[in-house]
């Protein structure tokens, strides 16, 4: 029914619309075949589905009745050049904002009230801000041609939001508080939890005396806001050559509540991304005194906080465009 009805909205003119109504109403169409079929089912379910059918029926031939006058005023309105101002609108069908939008958002909303502004920067990175500037040496895995997108100028697509950060600090003197969304690029073989182009929340605060258990705290906090009360952070050790201490830190799974399922895969937890103390070697690079400064950095994956907190099973779900997916989220 809600198919038959967007078709009727698309028609462009009378004939599409002639060929909605054969399609569905006309003597070989969808609802003959309904009719038909009513034959076969059992007798006690034959009087609701009749009254399905003949729902259906009134429904569409009335949308079509409805579009079929609107494209003649339409068209009368150009023949005679006038505009009539009291005609009624036509229906264009509201869009409303993408998921990874919306995690985004939120995520700038909740940082925001920690005191974080947001940062941007270009998608085309130099090797500099993207590697070198991060302590991340020429012959690091993550600088392969298999991993990274470079072009023939020799620059790159990021691989991740840290470059906006570092021309944040090249920009301007401590402190620093900012968080840094966009969408960043790796050469990974997509499959339900990987995407070639993907986005990510990358945050950085720099000031005298922060420390780990600052990050701790602060991604506690926006674990807590962004997926509920009861979500539990848990941070590994982990190793980046831009952090130092590093963790890994997962949120437990919002879908199953801990207990395991799909998408955590029997888990329960979900990684979301790395973060940890800058390394004082990216303070000297940037020109900031590597002696009194401290800070934190984390990056976050906004298709995995996306994926859990909505239930989305693949990521590819995202980039489809499929209007049936998007308008759950409306
Ligand atoms: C990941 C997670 C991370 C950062 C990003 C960062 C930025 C500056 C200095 C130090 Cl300017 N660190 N960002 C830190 C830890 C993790 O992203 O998995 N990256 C490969």
């Amino acid at each position: 029914m809600d198919r038959a009805l967007q078709e009727v909205r698309l028609a462009a003119g009378p004939a599409e619309l002639e060929t909605v109504r054969v399609k569905y109403l006309g003597r070989k169409g969808v609802l003959r075949d309904i009719m038909d079929k009513l034959k076969t089912v059992p007798a006690a379910e034959r009087p609701e589905l009749g009254r399905l059918a003949n729902d259906f029926k009134m429904a569409l031939t009335a949308a079509l009745e409805e579009r079929r006058a609107a494209c003649a005023t339409v068209r009368a309105t150009a023949r005679t050049g006038q505009f009539d101002v009291t005609l009624p609108g036509m229906w264009r069908g509201l869009g409303a904002r993408h998921p990874v939008s919306m995690i985004i958002e939120e995520t700038i909303r909740i940082f925001g009230r920690l005191g974080f502004t947001v940062a941007d920067g270009p998608d085309i990175e130099t090797e500099y801000h993207n590697f070198d500037a991060l302590n991340t040496p020429a012959d690091h895995p993550s600088r392969d041609i298999q991993d990274t997108f470079w072009l023939d100028s020799g620059r790159l697509l990021r691989t991740q939001t840290s470059p906006v950060q570092i021309r944040v600090m090249e920009s301007q003197p401590p402190p620093v508080r900012i968080i840094a969304p966009g969408r960043c690029y790796r050469r990974d073989t997509t499959d339900a939890t990987h995407s070639a182009n993907f986005h990510q929340v990358e945050g950085l605060y720099v000031e005298r005396r922060v420390s780990l258990a600052d990050l701790k705290g602060d991604l506690t906090f926006f674990a807590r806001e962004m997926m509920g009360p009861d979500v539990k952070v848990r941070f590994r050790p982990h190793y980046f050559p831009f952090t130092e201490p590093s963790v890994e830190y997962d949120f437990s799974c919002h879908l199953c509540r801990g207990r395991g399922c799909r998408v955590c895969k029997q888990s329960g937890w979900i990684e979301i991304s790395g973060a940890g103390m800058v390394n004082p070697k990216v303070f000297q690079t940037v020109g900031y005194d590597a002696e009194a400064c401290t800070g934190y950095a984390f990056g976050m994956g906004v298709e995995r906080i996306a994926m859990i907190k909505y239930g989305v099973e693949d990521i590819r779900l995202f980039y489809d465009n499929d209007v049936r997916f998007l308008e759950q989220f409306a």
